[in-house]
């Protein structure tokens, strides 16, 4: 079992090369690209034309550095698959189509997906009405993804927001609830992006989580937090009366259902705020010290 990082560890303000370089600089083989991390305005997500023009490089650089791509973060909250009306979602299950040849154009295996519904970027409160649209609007990106491997990952998402208190979702915090929809969309072209911290917020037993996701489980987000704040930390950085997190216990539910792939972790606490150097060296020792408790667990 391996644990990856997002490119974006650094900071945004890191570009996309460097990070990768610093990335390998740490001893990582596995990552995942946040939207934000490829164009500013996640909204309008290059076309696979300009893909292969603007990102050829980075893709020969990942090669050079010997790293592997294997999720692609979709637009956070943005471009809303319920949205507020049919023009509205139309406009935006395009965005995800072009999101998803991005992901493709890496090679990697899951679009990390925050699906529609969000309270601050839709009017509908009635949970049918949000599933339903959101298996009619998955289901036209999921037409357009070939049977290449990639999967479209629906993330589990937090139903309350400390920072942002109208950006929170009434449907999709449960693992019932993704594989739901991944069933009716299709179970060979999505899956569920586990994000760990989103659980804790839910106070959702997590080894139970990993189970019961089997093998729907496509993609990780490995971050610690207090069980309030979505705060993003790397696992063991918080004293145990602070997390809830049995991080030993977590990693023990992963080998148990023979998950697939490398763990990636969605961690920036040192996001921009430290000296590059001290970043990275912070960077490959809690690589180390996560892959010798995986390695106990
Ligand atoms: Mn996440």
């Amino acid at each position: 079992m391996r644990f990856g990082i997002v490119t974006d560890y650094f900071g945004i303000k890191t570009s996309l090369k460097d990070s990768l370089k610093l990335i390998a600089r740490a001893g990582y083989k596995d990552v995942e690209i946040p939207g934000g991390h490829l164009i500013r305005d996640i909204s309008a997500p290059p076309s696979a034309s300009q893909m292969r023009k603007t990102f050829g490089g980075v893709k020969k650089l990942i090669a050079d550095l010997g790293l592997t791509v294997w999720q692609v973060h979709g637009p956070y909250g943005a471009n809303d698959l319920v949205a507020t009306s049919e023009k509205e979602r139309q406009k935006n299950i395009d965005v995800y189509k072009r999101w998803a040849d991005c992901a493709l154009f890496f090679g990697a295996k899951a679009l990390i997906i925050h699906i529609g519904g969000r309270n601050d970027h839709c009017d509908t409160k009635d949970v049918r009405v949000i599933r339903d649209k959101n298996i009619d609007s998955l289901s036209q990106v999921a037409s357009t993804i070939g049977n290449g491997g990639l999967k479209l990952a629906l993330e589990n998402l937090p139903s309350r927001c400390m920072e942002v208190p109208a950006a929170f979702n009434i449907f999709g915090n449960r693992i019932s609830d993704l594989k739901e929809l991944v069933k009716a969309i299709s179970p060979a072209k999505t899956g569920i992006c586990l994000d760990v911290g989103h659980a804790n917020v839910e106070a959702i037993d997590i080894p139970l989580a990993i189970k019961e996701a089997g093998r729907d489980l496509t993609a990780t987000h490995i971050q610690e937090n207090n069980g309030v704040y979505d705060m993003h930390m790397f696992p063991f950085s918080l004293r145990a009366r602070y997390s809830k997190v049995d991080w030993f216990a977590i990693f023990k539910a992963f080998k148990d259902i023979n998950y697939p792939h490398p763990l990636i972790g969605e961690c920036a606490n040192t996001g921009g705020e430290l000296p590059l150097d001290l970043a990275c060296l912070y960077l490959k020792n809690q690589g180390r010290l996560i892959a010798a408790a995986m390695a106990s667990a």
